[in-house]
């Protein structure tokens, strides 16, 4: 062996050991990509060294180029296994890095609940559904004719004063109750008709604990053939019993403009009556209006404040709690 020979031997080998280092070094799949060119491209040093194979002993030549096929095999052993172990070892940073901790506690998103207003109307809709009636609504904002001409209070009656109400710039007015939806829906359906009416109305009043200017009320109206008054005692009865349990109720005279004759109804509740809704035959005068023969049709409605309801359900003493916001009463219901 010459000393060509053994310098070219010595050549590969530190080719081999100089890449081994560079190969164990290298943090990223790039950097191993430069190093494969660098090292196994054309213009890597095992080709350099091959060029110097002419001035070796012919003899010498097979054993270099074992020896160069050899260190090249281990490079890109080498090169396969690193690119292997990075690989594995991204997968497993991504792995660690997007695990998900099912020990953790959960993000706390209190539970919401039914405001007790919403929860009294759902509870009164309920019960009338169940006898039969439709739910219908309506617009707030309304004209003189709906609001009172239609429901019989005459232009000058002092029932108006009552129900004094905001009135907008061109002429229009904020409903004071929900009966002009009871109007709407018979100029527009043929009796027989069983409607329950929720809806937000205003008046004139000042607030204090019992009184606010926007409230809530549900009424009901049934039109048909042949109603009479002991068909709204018994739809009266059944309501309240399913509101309140069997309490002793009690019918007074009283008086509105589209009803006659008319009744306020109370609920005796611990020794106590409390006045809970209006109610009474509607007035033929309002059936004149929308169009239906007074001679062939009869109805009853009811009427009652959804906030006053509330109030005696739930004992509350403030009307003004009911529309606070305040979490510390709401959690209560
Ligand atoms: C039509 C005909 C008749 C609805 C009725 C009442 C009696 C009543 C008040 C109770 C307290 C309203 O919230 S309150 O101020 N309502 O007492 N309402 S009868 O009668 C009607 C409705 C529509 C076409």
């Amino acid at each position: 062996m010459t000393a060509q020979t053994i310098e070219l031997e010595s050549q590969l080998d530190a080719i081999r050991q100089e890449a081994q280092a560079a190969i164990a070094d290298t943090e990223t799949l790039d950097q191993l990509e430069q190093l494969r060119v660098k090292y196994l491209g054309k213009k890597g040093p095992i080709p350099q060294v091959l060029g110097g194979m002419g001035k070796l002993d012919p003899a010498d030549r097979p054993r270099i180029g074992a020896r160069a096929n050899e260190v090249k095999e281990a490079i890109q052993g080498d090169l396969d296994r690193k690119r292997t172990a990075l690989q594995s070892a991204q997968i497993q940073a991504r792995l660690e890095s997007e695990a998900i901790d099912v020990t953790m506690p959960g993000v706390f998103r209190p539970q919401g609940r039914v405001h007790p207003l919403n929860g009294t109307i759902d509870q009164v809709l309920d019960i009338f559904v169940g006898m039969g009636y439709t739910v219908a609504e309506g617009p707030e904002m309304e004209t003189d004719y709906y609001n009172f001409e239609a429901l019989n209070f005459l232009p000058d009656h002092p029932a108006r004063d009552m129900q004094d109400t905001l009135y907008l710039p061109d002429g229009n007015l904020l409903r004071t109750h929900t009966s002009t939806v009871q109007i709407r829906y018979m100029e527009n359906n043929d009796p027989p008709i069983r409607i329950a009416v929720p809806g937000r109305v205003y008046r004139r009043d000042t607030v204090d604990a019992t009184h606010s200017a926007v409230f809530n009320q549900i009424e009901i109206l049934a039109i048909d053939e042949g109603l009479t008054f002991t068909d709204l005692k018994g739809t009266i009865k059944v309501f309240l019993q399913e509101m309140f349990g069997d309490l002793p109720i009690r019918f007074r005279p009283s008086f509105f403009p589209f009803t006659e004759p008319s009744a306020e109804v109370d609920v005796k509740w611990k020794g106590r009556w409390l006045e809970i809704l209006g109610c009474g035959m509607v007035d033929p005068n309002v059936l004149k209006a929308v169009g239906y023969d007074p001679e062939i049709y009869t109805g009853f409605a009811a009427g009652f404040g959804v906030e006053r309801l509330a109030m005696v359900m739930h004992q509350i003493d403030d009307i003004r709690r009911l529309y606070s916001s305040d979490l510390r009463f709401l959690n209560q219901f």
